[in-house]
């Protein structure tokens, strides 16, 4: 059976490498990208009796990358194709963070879009209509408290129903 592909994808700081972690937990190699000096972790995950490779993909900002990082992030997006693409946001950033989900979108990448921070986002008064942002982008949203490993089952559920649907 061949291990299907997850890249973590999204700005620095929004809790990407938290989200690794609680999807990961073991059998996590750390390497520089081939040719760069930009550390790259890589996990594995088993959901449903399906084995995924997890890459922490480094902070980006937009697809059409400037530093070192973002070029690296661009390359594992668009050269290893993954079968899946976890866009992280900080919730309380959400307009701004949505170019790059729409970026992604058009890459023709299966999109997952995680709203995370919900914790600080809900204690700003910001409140999101997720279901309604799933249904204009068309992609599976969820929140979660990453640190606090809030809405990580959910994200789980979504990403075995993407592979059953989609991949
Ligand atoms: N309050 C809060 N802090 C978070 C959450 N997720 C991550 N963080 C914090 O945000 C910071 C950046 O997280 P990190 O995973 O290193 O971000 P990365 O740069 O995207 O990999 C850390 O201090 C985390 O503890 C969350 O859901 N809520
Ligand atoms: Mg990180």
């Amino acid at each position: 059976m061949s291990v299907k592909k997850i890249a973590i994808a999204g700005n620095p700081n929004v809790g990407k490498s938290v989200l690794f972690n609680a999807l990961t937990k073991q059998y996590v190699a750390v390497s520089n990208y081939p040719g760069t000096t930009v550390e790259v972790s890589r996990g594995r995950m088993n959901l449903e009796g399906e084995e995924y490779e997890v890459i922490d993909t480094p902070g980006m900002y937009s697809l059409y990358s400037i530093t070192e990082e973002e070029r690296v992030a661009r390359r594992i997006l668009i050269n290893e194709r993954p079968d899946i693409v976890i866009h992280v946001l900080d919730a309380k950033n959400l307009e701004r963070m949505l170019l790059l989900t729409l970026q992604l979108i058009e890459a023709d990448l299966n999109v997952i879009l995680v709203l995370n921070i919900m914790d600080e986002a809900v204690k700003e008064g910001i409140s999101i209509d997720a279901s309604g942002l799933e249904k204009e982008l068309k992609i599976p949203v969820v929140e979660t408290v990453a640190t606090a490993g809030k809405g990580i089952d959910e994200l789980k559920k979504k990403i075995g129903g993407y592979g059953k649907k989609r991949l």
